[in-house]
């Protein structure tokens, strides 16, 4: 007897500590994240532990309070828009007070890579925060930097000269390469060796070519995912260092790594997708920006060239890219387009893309900031308002169809978009994976469009009915299963089949035909 309740004890002592395991550590894999949707956190504009809202004039480039227990307190927030994962700021100790270049709020001016930057919490905070995701099934994106770190120039003769002490755990010159400044972005072995910045703020450029410093860096990731429960890492400045250094530093790391490649060209940007899981879409990126924020000459054609070509050429295609239209270093939608037609339709891109898609915190609440540092507006002057705010509302609905599509076709995940040839291919767009069909324009809100989806393009049965989830309005399709729309009004419409909706669910449940509880959303 005694000794059956002593198994019974161990039994639940393993049960209790394999579930306390799993809450606290998700470490994910690409598949893993691909199911997930992202939203990006500038960890200092975010959010007060304390819930303070102090003043933030972003022109200053100061710290302006948001801590890692700030995000913890608005994680609903976060969760209620329908995101299952954040992405935060790096999180290392950083160069303190100002530089020429102001504070570094944003963290990516390191000094030492082996302790935390005091002004987001301690090791405890930042614990908690991943503890707090973990226990809601959602997963933490830390932004690491490998490249550089930051110290002041202790003389202006040239070369610099800078206290190397400073820079943990590297501590000497010998452990960067020797000063010169980024000067021919078509010279690859200069854009690796040399600086990123300028005299007056130089991120001294480590030497990403000494094995005793790549070995600390490959220690250094995976200690530090461990440490803190990492579950995927956003890799800055990608381009800055040989390709062959990724590979390695991807496997220390050992979960999901998406990086930064600041490009336009698919060509440039895909080789990088061997090293690591995948990079963040920039090509795709400036095609979107650049076909929405043109007025009347912007080329939604292009759109889809990219699209195919990254297809083509990144490696694992674009089933793990990280699909985005707003982040830190570019100017948001609203600073240069205040049609909101014209902003819901790009909202619409990541969901409706190949990838994971990534929301820039802010653009929910309509911010309008330009130019670094202008598109880094605290959050918290917004109030964290979930009512009467159209965008947050759009995105959530987004996030459920995303889910809902996921759940409804197996192979949504690993099946490329398509696009459907339109008679009006600069202005719109016809974007298709079962179950979603997106129907896109940048003419804004006076235009009149049509988009046709003819019955040879396989989507659609005769006479069904197709649910437009942004509105809950309805269409059906013609006796041959083609579809035509006309539209006024410049809105995106992302239309499901009813009879993948669920009287149910969260989606048009008023015009669902799927069965009664079936719906992920
Ligand atoms: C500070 C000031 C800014 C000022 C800047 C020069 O210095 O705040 O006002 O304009 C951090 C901070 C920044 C800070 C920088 C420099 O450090 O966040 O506020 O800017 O001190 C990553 C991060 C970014 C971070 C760093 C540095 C790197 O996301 O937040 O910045 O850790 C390059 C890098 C890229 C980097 C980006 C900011 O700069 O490659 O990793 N981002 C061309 C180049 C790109 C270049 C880009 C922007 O310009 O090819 O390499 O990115 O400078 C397309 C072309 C592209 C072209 C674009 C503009 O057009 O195909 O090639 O990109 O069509
Ligand atoms: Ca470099």
């Amino acid at each position: 007897m005694t000794r059956t309740i002593r198994y019974v004890w161990a039994a639940a002592a393993i049960i209790a500590s394999t579930s306390l395991f799993f809450t606290t550590v998700l470490a994910a894999s690409a598949d893993e994240w691909s199911k997930r949707s992202i939203y990006q956190i500038v960890t200092d504009r975010f959010a007060l532990g304390n819930g303070a809202s102090p003043r933030c004039d972003t022109g200053e480039k100061k710290y302006c309070g948001g801590n890692w227990q700030g995000i913890i307190s608005k994680l609903d927030y976060i969760q209620g828009m329908g995101f299952d994962a954040i992405w935060i700021s790096p999180i290392v100790e950083n160069i303190e007070g100002a530089t020429e270049g102001g504070e570094a709020y944003h963290g990516y001016w390191a000094q030492n890579i082996n302790s935390l930057n005091a002004h987001f919490g301690s090791a405890d905070d930042l614990r908690s925060l991943s503890n707090a995701l973990h226990e809601r099934n959602m997963y933490l994106m830390v932004d690491v930097v490998v490249n550089h770190l930051v110290a002041n120039p202790t003389s202006d003769s040239w070369p610099q000269t800078f206290d190397y002490s400073l820079l943990q755990p590297f501590g000497g010159s010998n452990c960067f390469h020797p000063e010169c400044f980024i000067t021919d972005y078509n010279n690859q072995t200069n854009v690796e060796q040399c600086w990123l910045g300028y005299s007056g703020l130089p991120l001294l450029d480590l030497d990403t070519e000494n094995t005793t410093t790549v070995n600390t860096m490959y220690n250094w990731v995976k200690d530090l995912v461990s440490d803190y429960s990492i579950d995927g890492l956003r890799v800055d400045t990608v381009k800055h260092v040989r390709k062959d250094f990724w590979p390695e530093f991807a496997a220390n790391a050992g979960v999901y790594t998406v990086g930064e490649v600041f490009i336009g060209d698919v060509p440039y940007a895909a080789p990088y997708t061997n090293g690591l899981d995948s990079i963040l879409d920039y090509p795709t990126y400036f095609a979107v920006y650049n076909a929405f924020t043109n007025g009347a000459s912007g080329n939604m054609a292009v759109i889809a060239d990219m699209v195919t070509q990254a297809q083509n050429q990144y490696n694992h295609g674009t089933f793990y890219v990280g699909s985005f239209v707003e982040n830190h270093d570019n100017p948001r939608i609203q600073s240069v387009v205040s049609d909101q037609s014209i902003v819901k339709n790009v909202i619409t891109w990541p969901f409706i893309n190949d990838g994971i898609p990534i929301i820039y915190y802010g653009q929910e609440q309509g911010y309008q900031g330009g130019n670094d540092p202008a598109n880094r507006e605290a959050l918290w002057s917004s109030g964290f308002n979930t009512e009467s705010k159209p965008l947050l509302n759009h995105i959530k609905t987004l996030n459920a169809a995303r889910k809902q599509a996921i759940t409804y076709n197996p192979s949504f995940l690993y099946s490329k978009v398509n696009f459907i040839p339109q008679s009006s291919a600069s202005s719109t767009l016809a974007v298709s994976k079962p179950p979603l069909l997106a129907l896109l324009t940048n003419g804004g809100s006076s235009s009149t469009e049509s988009w046709s989806i003819p019955n040879s393009a396989g989507l659609f049965s005769a006479n069904e009915t197709l649910v437009d989830v942004l509105t809950c309005d309805t269409v059906v399709t013609g006796s041959d299963g083609s579809l035509s729309v006309t539209a006024r009004d410049g809105l995106p419409k992302v239309f499901m089949p009813a009879k993948t909706l669920s009287p149910t669910g969260s989606l048009c449940a008023g015009e669902a035909e799927g069965p009664t509880g079936f719906n992920g959303a």
